[in-house]
């Protein structure tokens, strides 16, 4: 047995005694309340996110009921459950998990009154044995959904009611909670949650499992802040039960195999992702072999064979699901959940593994598949991100473009406190080296061993990859920062062979430190530079952006002869605001494309003009005219009505079908 210290901020500690902690990740985020965000693209966002998508959170759940449901629940006034989902509880966790990190930032009174208000009520709803799901605790009738229909008794229907899917988010919340404020008012709930929960599932009891996955994630905080291994133990439970057949072997989620001999990602794909995250957790903390060999052939098959280009995961609408290999329709599903659930499982890849792989593909789902899923305005989501749209087609949940709610709005909750807490995937530490691992203008103090560092970066990325980051520890010493070399700069858009580059053309990026050019070793992706550094040091980083030109592999048929065009980290897509139906580009590949920054454009963005033929039909004739033609980044599309939309374009005729 060991004493475990946790320092949880503030001015809190909880000191408790727990089994030994065998293991945990080898590399340390620095914490997101530390890095302060200077840059106008995420602070815009994260701002956004604290003035408007906050708020108008708080109102849709209040407006529709989800609130009320915990207030009818605790019997403070009479009403019925309201709501098509069971696990509509969660969008409130969620937003209060949001609502924390932003707390932990900006101390607003009304924030915290707010968050305050809304425990009591989920506290006074919980039942006194500890359990929390709305839905039940009202006996709701009037599901109209059958996955999640009403059951006569608690955990009759776990595949459907996701009860422990509501669980997880609380628990994630309310650690948020407690490290943000310092109070156990919510904590207290969820552990009393989680304690019945074990009680009835732990070693030795019901043998149930989640339909759908989250609760691990939950776990598995509760465990770091508590320090009580029992929490840990319950999330690798729920993980190895899976493959008996619990849930009658299911693919949809993921109860097909064994976990640890799961090879091909299959079935819903935010349940899946959280899943793949959990294990990472797990194979962190107890060094589990198995696990680490699952989640490292997870993710080879997933960017090998099934991630869109804008990092969106889950290419099928049917059971929001990954498809086959390669089956990557550009009338993608990529759920902006699945997306964010993929930044949770990427960045759990890199703390375990080390290698920039990792966090290229994370960079990859921040700026494109990810950030696309909330509109500018902050009060208006997408649920599905397809990569081509003719802007009538109802993809999103019944619209041809952004809404402000759902039925089931899961994606604009999780956007609201996935966005609060974008600065903790910047930088890392790992005893005396600190990796940068996102260019976003920012500021950071490091504990480095005994020593104090600041750091500091200026960078007009992702527009342009000029980075300057200044170095200044409290005492000079020697230490290592590594600076990630991303791999479009390399040639490599994704670490697969899923998409190339047709214009493969690598340029080292330039590196000076002090104003004098080196040649720093590479090592898993990174620029390393050891050496005694002291106040100030200014280490210039050009990473070269040029418009890349992208091809899809060979399976991937419906990108036969199109290209996807980027530039720096951003996927770019062509919309008929600018250029007419986009289904009559054909792109001249050979032409040259050129940048320029409009900072009149939504929001100001690099955009891409190229040549192109554009066609025309009429009922006897076909002709087609030259034409320069204007692509923005795929994450601000559909801003400025509906209108067809398309990231991967024709460069030469492969088929003509006329009828
Ligand atoms: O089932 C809960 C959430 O709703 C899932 O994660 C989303 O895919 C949506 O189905
Ligand atoms: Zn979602």
């Amino acid at each position: 047995m060991k004493r475990l210290v946790l320092n949880i901020g503030i001015t809190l500690l909880v000191v408790t005694t727990v089994a030994a902690q065998q293991s945990d990740y080898p590399i340390t985020p620095v914490d997101f309340t530390r890095v302060k965000i200077t840059d106008n693209f995420w602070r815009s966002r994260m701002e956004t996110n604290e003035k408007v998508t906050i708020p108008h959170a708080i109102k849709k759940n209040r407006e529709d009921g989800r609130v009320d449901n915990f207030i009818f629940a605790a019997g403070i006034k009479k009403g019925k459950w309201k709501g098509a989902f069971g696990f509509n509880d969660t969008d409130v966790y969620k937003t209060l998990e949001g609502m924390a990190f932003t707390y932990q930032l900006n101390r607003s009174e009304v924030l915290s009154k707010e968050m305050d208000s809304l425990i009591y009520y989920i506290g006074a709803a919980q039942l006194p044995d500890g359990y929390l799901y709305t839905a039940w605790n009202l006996r709701a009738r009037n599901y109209n959904d059958a996955w999640c229909m009403y059951r006569e008794k608690p955990y009759d229907f776990l595949q459907g009611s996701h009860e422990f899917y509501n669980s997880g988010h609380m628990y994630e919340a309310a650690v948020a909670h407690y490290l943000a404020t310092g109070k156990k008012n919510f904590l207290d709930i969820a552990l009393k949650n989680a304690d019945h929960i074990y009680e009835l599932f732990g070693p030795g009891k019901i043998e149930a499992i989640p339909g759908h996955q989250e609760i691990e994630i939950g776990l598995i905080k509760l465990y770091r802040i508590t320090g009580s291994a029992k929490y840990l133990e319950l999330a690798k439970l729920f993980l190895d039960r899976r493959g008996k057949g619990i849930l009658k072997g299911q693919t949809g989620c993921q109860d097909h195999k064994p976990v640890i001999e799961q090879d091909e990602a299959v079935g819903h794909a935010v349940r899946a992702n959280y899943m793949y995250t959990a294990m990472a957790d797990v194979a962190a903390l107890t060094g589990d072999k198995d696990y680490i060999r699952a989640i490292d052939r997870l993710w080879e098959n997933v960017v090998g064979k099934k991630m869109y280009l804008t990092g969106g995961m889950g290419a099928i609408y049917r059971g929001e699901a990954y498809g086959k290999d390669y089956e990557l329709p550009n009338l993608a599903y990529a759920e902006t959940c699945a997306a964010i659930a993929g930044v949770y499982w990427n960045h759990r890849m890199f703390l375990l593994h080390g290698d920039a792989k990792y966090m290229d593909v994370l960079e990859r789902i921040l700026y494109n598949g990810m950030i696309s899923g909330v509109s500018l305005c902050g009060t208006k989501f997408f649920y599905p991100n397809p990569l081509h749209s003719d802007g009538k087609q109802t993809f999103n949940k019944g619209a041809a473009g952004r809404s402000e709610w759902f039925d089931c709005s899961c994606c604009p909750t999780n956007d609201v406190r996935f966005i609060s807490s974008i600065p903790g995937y910047l930088y890392a530490t790992r005893g005396k080296e600190v990796y940068v691992n996102l260019y976003v203008s920012s500021q950071v103090d490091l504990q480095l061993g005994k020593n104090k560092v600041r750091i500091e970066q200026q960078t007009g990325y992702p527009w342009n990859g000029t980075i300057r980051t200044t170095v200044s520890p409290a005492r000079s010493s020697e230490f290592t920062v590594n600076f990630r070399l991303p791999g479009w700069t390399q040639g490599k858009p994704v670490p697969s062979d899923l998409y190339t580059y047709m214009n493969n053309r690598v340029v080292n990026p330039v590196v000076k430190v002090n104003g004098i050019a080196m040649d720093a070793p590479v090592d898993k992706g990174y620029i390393k530079i050891n050496r005694k550094w002291k106040k100030g040091d200014v280490v210039e980083l050009e990473l070269p952006m040029e418009v890349k030109k992208v091809t899809a592999h060979a399976n991937v048929e419906n990108n036969h002869g199109r290209i996807a065009l980027e530039y720096g980290p951003l996927v770019y897509c062509f919309e008929e605001n600018d250029n007419g139906p986009v289904d009559r580009i054909i792109l001249d590949s050979e032409a040259p494309f050129t940048v320029s920054f409009d900072s009149g454009l939504l929001g100001g963005v690099n955009v891409i003009t190229a040549n192109a033929s554009v066609y025309t039909v009429d009922d006897i004739d076909i002709s087609s005219a030259r034409r320069t033609v204007k692509a923005i980044p795929y994450y601000a599309w559909n801003h400025r009505g509906n209108a067809s939309m398309a990231v991967w374009i024709p460069y030469r005729i492969e088929k003509l079908i006329i009828r």
